[in-house]
């Protein structure tokens, strides 16, 4: 099998990108020479074949990662160096950021604007941000233990660090997760999916360009099931993280549990509940419900798949609702009307949408809905249904589409209640002129983020994770730090005592 395909964007433009997988800084054919297909969602045509990694592809990713990680990485470089190097990878995606949009529109289908303005430069500064912290990472000295003892801890890199990531944000993911990473002198071994190989194959040629050492970086491409499987139970790696289902992430700890017990942190599905009290500014509580029920066509693990509305403002609120969703325009991501893309894959465009039966099935009210139409491309429209009931699947169950519930409630202590009726916890939001009322709810429920009158907005510095089963761990901010770090204590005896 080639390594490279050159393959033409919408746009007319020609673009080489390598298809191999990448293990120690060159990219090379799978050991058994499987490939498999990725596909515009958008024309639901191939792209190009891909190398597919198997078991024999990641015991060699894994011992390249080990071996950078005990001579050229790891606490054999200066964080400076590490800062100088990270920092350089985000120059190089800036240099080339027009380009990745557009691989990134035509492999994931969302909008180039929003791959190039949100996903990419969110990125750039995601890896400028751990940049920042390489050098600064420090212990601490405990003087509790005496007089005659000296007691510090160091913050260690964890060693191999194997990175499954999904489709709904490619960039956006790898940079989450290589950018602590790196910083720690982690090294890393990326599985991206199988859905959208080819933007984690091009960044692999700036880690190359940027002159990482090789094996800090490799990336295997590959099914779940096979290579991501083999990568969860390989028994030389320290650390996995994961960014998926909730299913999926049920495998990756049994996994961990079954080969070497190694450090897991899982980012999750969520049900994102939002509050919106009678005080709050409807229209712009509407605007943000829209928002964050759509943005990437729902395709979002804080999807905010659920509202509750105060029942006097609710039938106002519905009323504002089916306005701004008249102004929303699914499209091919590089039309510049866009608001966003189809959904990823068949499978997602026949889940997505046996959801929408269920909740006409159920008796939720199809307040806004368009059926489907025979249009290529895998499209779904905003969905909204009204009087919701908390048993319905619609309003239990992870959708992954642009479908909105939107059921009433009388009072704050109902509110709250709706809320937490999840198995999930990632996101949730508060809409209220009341100061008082937004931290008192904020307080109470159990979420990982909670925005108020706002949504979805998330920021390098600040944590983001999951409560419940949205997952274990922390990513960016400070917090991520310690996903990646052991810390160990050394304690030393500076007295005269015999023991
Ligand atoms: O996810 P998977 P899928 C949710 C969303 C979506 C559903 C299914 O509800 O509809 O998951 O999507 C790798 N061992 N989210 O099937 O399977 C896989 O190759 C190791 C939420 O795409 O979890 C890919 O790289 N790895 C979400 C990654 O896991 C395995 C984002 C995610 O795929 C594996 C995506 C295995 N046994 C979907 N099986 C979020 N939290 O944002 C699969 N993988």
């Amino acid at each position: 099998m080639t390594t490279s395909a050159t393959i033409t964007l919408p746009t007319g433009q020609t673009l080489k990108i390598p298809t191999g997988l990448f293990i120690d800084n060159k990219f090379v054919p799978a050991a058994k020479g499987g490939t498999f297909d990725t596909i515009n969602p958008s024309t639901e045509e191939v792209i190009c074949c891909v190398a597919e990694a198997t078991a024999e592809d990641i015991d060699l990713a894994v011992s390249s990662s080990r071996r950078a990680f005990t001579t050229t990485w790891g606490q054999n470089v200066l964080g400076t160096e590490r800062a100088r190097l990270i920092n350089k990878l985000a120059d190089l995606m800036e240099r080339d950021q027009q380009m990745l949009a557009e691989l990134e529109a035509y492999d994931n289908g969302k909008p180039v604007r929003i791959a190039r303005d949100g996903d990419i430069a969110d990125s750039i500064a995601c890896l400028r941000y751990y940049a920042g912290w390489a050098d600064k990472l420090t212990g601490q000295t405990i003087s509790s233990t005496g007089p005659t003892k000296f007691n510090f801890t160091r913050e260690e890199p964890i060693g191999v660090c194997g990175q499954i990531i999904p489709w709904n944000y490619p960039i956006m993911m790898w940079a989450w997760k290589t950018g602590p990473a790196l910083a720690t002198g982690c090294t890393v071994v990326m599985k991206p999916s199988e859905l959208t190989p080819l933007t984690a194959l091009k960044l692999c040629e700036l880690v190359q360009e940027a002159g990482f050492p090789a094996g800090v970086l490799n990336c295997v491409p590959g099914l779940g099931p096979v290579g991501g499987a083999a990568l969860a139970s390989h028994p030389d790696v320290n650390k996995i993280a994961f960014t998926g289902s909730t299913e999926t992430g049920r495998k990756i700890m049994e996994a961990s549990a079954k080969s070497n017990l190694k450090k897991v942190s899982l980012e999750l599905g969520g049900k994102s509940p939002s509050l919106v009290f009678e005080s709050a500014d409807l229209e712009k509580a509407a605007a943000w419900a829209l928002m964050g029920a759509t943005y990437n066509s729902g395709q979002d693990c804080t999807c905010g798949s659920r509202v509750y509305v105060q029942s006097s403002v609710y039938d106002k609120f519905l009323s504002i609702m089916k306005v701004k969703v008249e102004e929303y325009h699914i499209g091919d991501g590089f039309d510049s009307k866009s608001s966003a893309g189809p959904l990823i894959s068949k499978a997602q465009f026949d889940k997505v949408n046996a959801y929408i039966q269920s909740g006409i099935d159920e008796g939720a009210t199809p307040f806004i809905y368009s059926p489907k139409t025979e249009r290529r491309g895998y499209f779904v429209e905003p969905v909204v249904f009204s009087d919701v009931k908390s048993d319905m699947k619609i309003v239990q169950e992870e959708i992954f589409g642009p479908v909105l519930s939107v059921g009433r409630f009388e009072t704050e202590a109902e509110a709250i209640a709706l809320a937490n009726d999840s198995k999930y916890g990632l996101g949730a939001a508060v809409y209220s002129s009341d100061g008082g009322q937004c931290i008192r709810v904020s307080s109470s429920i159990a979420a990982g983020t909670v925005w108020i009158n706002q949504y979805g907005l998330l920021s390098n510095q600040a944590p983001f994770g999951g409560y419940k089963m949205s997952g274990i761990g922390r990513e960016l901010g400070s917090y991520a730090l310690a996903e990646y770090t052991a810390v160990k204590s050394v304690l030393w005896n500076v007295g005269d005592e015999p023991y």
